[in-house]
């Protein structure tokens, strides 16, 4: 019997088989011969030795033995989504870049978030800069904008990425750590390297423990340029700004949620994107002229300095929304390439050594991982507001060769694609002149005063973060001249910066500051740069795990997730066991989760409601009492009902503070809703001690 359609070899429709034993579809082998035993394979005999001519095995085995591609030697663990960017305003006079035409335009995209140290299947908390590139399929091909969650880079140079690379990931004779810098191969690098200084100082902030891939933040890293249609240029800084609010982890959160669920960033983003939640970010512009570069005191391509927005503008132009999951992770995710070089009409590079290194990298990567120069065949890479036209032909996995006789240009048949020196990319006519040298510009040459600006830029409380993770960093480096040779740096940076460090490392005295090729100015901070300072002040798209013991009341808990829902957030229920629990008229609530596998560090706020049922029996769980205290510790808003067994037994009896909230006391709803505006601040920062969580 045959019914069902699906794509043929030719592009049209091909008939599936269906099976008359159950009316489904027939498994058949790649070959596309139906398979009568798919549990067996063919042998000489019941119990005889299996036959060589087993065909359907060898394909199968045969395939499956070639279902890996090798992963991303950086940025190998990744998450990835479509959605679509929307322009919202008209830069038609400043680029001819076909998603900035019109106000209101659309242009389909593809997001992949990731990390950068960890191979496929690290954990999605490691302390670690998050990549942020995003593919523009636009009507005029194209336009992949590779960027990170960081506005600055490492390195000044491409030349010395494969040794950062190397200094990073796991150390080559043991194959460890995995998917973290605390370690002495790193240090040793970045003691060495100067230029890292101010990239240090974001990685070793809250900015690499997100609380989600929807409260980061994204950036081009390099200057760019924009070019309109009569051949003018703009320089352009891109960032992307989440609509979600900064938010970030402590440390302790991260360790935790690493063990209790180490998928959370991707798990976070997928119930975000699949129950319609959909994150968004604008794009926003720094746009400024070449009198700007003259006169700012930092080299515009030097990629380890940001511009402040202080002192150009950052403009919004568009917003990107998340709003479909993949069909298949291998298919999208894993097979989308990415390149820098893949720019569109209106779109140019600047001469970033980086940058100029990197729009030389991608393609060999691409070609090494998908295996063939057809890579951009692939659903997701392929162009989709236009279509890929060219003579190029055959190859790994060719799929549509151009018909007929003609494969060349020009061609006297009139047949195929022509240049068009009108809809083209032209290159931006930037006069180049000069010696070839290997050298670096003394405009690259100050390495510390835009670390110290952006260390003073952060409230006390990130401050004391970034003194936290040095110290943890460093204390996991065996070697003391890496240690001593760290904190000379710091010293470059701040001062105090330098001694906390020194102090947490238990350094006797405190090691010369290292060498500087220019002395460290005093800029002025930026709000901008503070995770703290641009945090969302709402719950939207936040969760509340709400614990739930037998006989707890039933009316609050419905209150309290009518509040939450109200104010744009989501509830999970934790329950002793995953059964669940019963309410106090003896309705079974089923749980999301058991209180041994929902631990609070997986929420943004927490709630405990209690019945004189399972007081007892929550009081005496280890899991419950290190539920309540890490909410307690990490400054998580609580609210609670009948939960005083509980506090005593996790050892904060007559602890509460004004960021826990009795709701079992008023009936009338008030508290419920005092406390959820309250959970709209993410944490109780004031809370005794609450700085100290962190390493
Ligand atoms: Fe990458 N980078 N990179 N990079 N990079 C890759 O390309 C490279 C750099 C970034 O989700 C690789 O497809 C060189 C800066 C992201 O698929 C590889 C240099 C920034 C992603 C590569 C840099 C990035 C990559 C590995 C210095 C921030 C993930 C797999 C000259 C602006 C894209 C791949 C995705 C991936 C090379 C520096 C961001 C090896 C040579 C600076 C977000 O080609």
């Amino acid at each position: 019997m045959k019914t069902q359609l699906q794509n043929g070899t030719d592009g049209g429709p091909a008939e599936v088989h269906q099976t008359a034993a159950t009316g489904g579809e027939v498994l058949t082998t790649s070959q596309g011969v139906a398979i009568a035993d798919n549990q067996n394979s063919l042998k000489a005999g019941v119990r005889g030795p299996t036959l060589l001519e087993d065909f359907v095995l060898r394909d199968k085995i045969f395939h499956f033995d070639h279902e890996r591609i090798p992963e991303r030697v950086v940025h190998a663990r990744g998450f990835g989504a479509h959605g679509t960017f929307e322009c919202t305003r008209d830069l038609s006079d400043i680029t001819r870049a076909a998603p900035f035409q019109k106000v209101g335009k659309l242009t389909e995209t593809f997001v992949r978030f990731s990390t950068v140290a960890g191979n496929k299947g690290s954990p999605d908390l490691a302390r670690d800069v998050r990549g942020f590139a995003v593919k523009f399929y636009t009507d005029e091909g194209n336009w992949d904008l590779v960027g990170n969650n960081i506005p600055v880079f490492f390195i000044q140079d491409s030349m010395k990425f494969p040794d950062l690379v190397h200094a990073v990931k796991d150390e080559p004779d043991r194959g460890f750590p995995q998917a973290s810098s605390a370690h002495d191969n790193f240090w040793d690098f970045i003691s060495l390297t100067p230029e890292s200084m101010h990239m240090i100082m974001w990685q070793m902030s809250d900015r690499t423990i997100p609380r989600s891939f929807r409260t980061i933040e994204g950036f081009g890293v390099h200057t760019f340029r924009l070019v309109n249609t009569a051949g003018e240029a703009t320089f352009v800084k891109f960032h992307w700004k989440p609509r979600q609010g900064l938010q970030s982890v402590l440390w302790d959160e991260a360790v935790k949620i690493n063990g209790a669920d180490p998928d959370h960033h991707r798990r976070d983003l997928w119930e975000a994107l699949t129950t319609g939640d959909h994150p968004q970010w604008d794009l926003c512009l720094q746009m400024f002229d070449q009198d700007f570069a003259d006169s700012f005191d930092f080299d515009v391509l030097d990629p380890t300095k940001i511009i402040p927005e202080e002192l150009i503008p950052v403009e919004p132009v568009g917003t990107l929304t998340l709003d479909r999951a993949v069909d298949n992770f291998f298919e999208f995710t894993e097979q989308v390439a990415f390149c820098t070089q893949h720019v569109i009409p209106g779109i140019d590079f600047t001469e970033d050594p980086l940058l100029q290194g990197r729009n030389f990298s991608y393609l060999d990567t691409q070609l090494k991982r998908l295996g063939s120069p057809n890579f951009s065949q692939l659903e997701v890479n392929k162009p989709r507001g236009c279509p890929m036209n060219n003579f190029q032909q055959d190859g790994h996995m060719r799929r549509d060769n151009r018909k007929g006789r003609v494969n060349y240009e020009p061609n006297g048949f009139e047949e195929g694609p022509r240049e068009d020196p009108l809809a083209g990319y032209v290159s931006y006519r930037a006069p180049v002149e000069g010696t070839k040298v290997r050298l670096r510009p003394e405009s690259f040459a100050d390495h510390y005063s835009q670390a110290r600006q952006f260390y003073l830029s952060q409230t006390p409380i990130e401050q004391e973060h970034i003194r936290s993770a040095l110290s943890f960093e460093l204390g996991r480096c065996e070697l003391a001249r890496v240690r001593r040779a760290m904190v000379g740096h710091l010293r470059n940076i701040d001062e105090e910066l330098a001694q906390g460090v020194a102090h947490g490392l238990g350094m006797p005295e405190l090691p010369p500051p290292a060498t500087a090729a220019q002395p460290t100015q005093d800029l002025p901070p930026s709000d901008a740069l503070s995770i703290l300072k641009n945090g969302p002040m709402s719950f939207e798209g936040r969760v509340m795990g709400v614990l739930i013991a037998d006989g707890f009341d039933g009316t609050l808990l419905d209150r309290l997730a009518g509040a939450v829902m109200q104010v744009g957030g989501k509830i999970k229920l934790i329950a002793p066991r995953i059964y669940g629990a019963l309410d106090d008229r003896g309705d079974l609530r089923e749980a999301h989760f058991p209180v041994a596998g929902g631990p609070s560090v997986l929420f943004d706020a927490v709630a405990v409601l209690v019945g004189p049922e399972g007081e007892a029996q929550i009081a005496a769980m280890p899991e419950a009492q290190n539920f309540l205290r890490d909410a307690f510790a990490h400054g998580k808003f609580i609210g609670h009902a009948m939960a005083g067994e509980l506090f005593k037994a996790a050892g904060l009896e007559g602890k509460a503070d004004d960021g826990c909230f009795d709701l079992g006391l008023v009936d009338d709803g008030e508290t419920v809703d005092a406390f959820v505006e309250c959970c709209k601040l993410l944490r109780h920062w004031t809370r005794a001690g609450l700085a100290k969580t962190a390493p």
